[in-house]
């Protein structure tokens, strides 16, 4: 496992360095969700595979923006799927990005997950790894410096509603209205790590999203968003489900599946739960 720390704080440094040129360019790509891709998400992609190349621990790889998974060290024990620049569409406007990995032990699966970790590229490189306990680390001088253990409060104050809110069902849009009638302050960028960065650090809230319906299955991929954060907030004392479930519980048939999913801290998840199961 410490070999793949390694890998992903390199791969880290590497990717500020390409975030920080003039031209991002768009390619003529689309990535398997059918996004154009940029050259940089192309790039990310790329420093990750070459990392975990050099680890002989990591059997496969899956990216967010690769078709399939890639076979790497058939004597490896672990399966990393990774998103390399999630949030990329927020580059031009200069706001937080981040990259997210899932490690799972044998095969991809939430079941198998080991430990999960994301990196946010905003004014500066932060780093959170989970694997018993949630960890924040800042990049400093060329080094990763760990910060200070993540707890999430029982409740929060931050409200991260994601999704077209004309295409949410009446009842989920009946819920965010109450929260932010009982007092949540909006904070919601765009960019998953970023807005479940800010309320991880800032104690609590709630960040979702929902079933919609243009995208009955949500928006954000299990194995590359999903999972990794699932098991993030539940490692700081969180929740995170799909409206009824733990997400840790779901399965998956395919590497580019998406779910509904909430994180938060308990009181706003509970809620959550109450709402959704007199409405499904
Ligand atoms: P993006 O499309 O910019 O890559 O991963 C998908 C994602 O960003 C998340 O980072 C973000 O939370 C979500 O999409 C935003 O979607 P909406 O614009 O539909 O709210």
């Amino acid at each position: 496992m410490r070999d793949i720390f390694d890998a992903i704080q390199r791969s880290a440094i590497r990717i500020k360095d390409a975030i920080d040129v003039k031209d991002i360019g768009y390619s003529q790509q689309e990535n398997s969700s059918g996004e154009t891709q940029l050259e940089l998400d192309i790039k990310c992609d790329l420093i990750i595979q070459e990392e975990f190349s050099k680890v002989s621990s990591v059997h496969t790889i899956a990216s967010e923006e690769k078709e399939k998974e890639m076979l790497l060290n058939k004597d490896g024990k672990y399966f990393v799927a990774y998103d390399p620049l999630d949030g990329s569409s927020l580059i031009d406007v200069n706001l937080s990005v981040g990259s997210i990995y899932g490690i799972y032990d044998g095969a991809f699966g939430a079941e198998n997950m080991v430990a999960s970790c994301y990196v946010v590229h905003g004014p500066r490189v932060e780093m959170v790894f989970a694997e018993n306990k949630t960890k924040l680390y800042l990049l400093q001088a060329g080094e990763f410096e760990f910060v200070k253990e993540i707890r999430l409060n029982e409740k929060g104050k931050l409200m991260a509603p994601g999704g077209t809110q004309q295409n949410w069902a009446s009842y989920h849009k009946g819920m965010i209205d109450n929260f932010f009638q009982e007092g949540y302050r909006l904070r919601y960028s765009g960019g998953m790590v970023p807005d479940l960065h800010q309320i991880l650090l800032k104690g609590g809230g709630l960040f979702s999203y929902p079933a919609t319906s243009d995208k009955p299955e949500g928006k954000l991929r299990r194995l590359f968003e999903v999972f990794p954060f699932a098991f993030i907030y539940e490692k700081s004392g969180g929740q995170a489900i799909d409206g009824k479930n733990n997400l840790m519980s779901l399965g998956h048939s395919h590497i580019h599946d998406t779910a509904v999913c909430f994180f938060g801290s308990n009181y706003e998840v509970d809620r959550v739960k109450e709402v959704y199961s007199e409405n499904e």
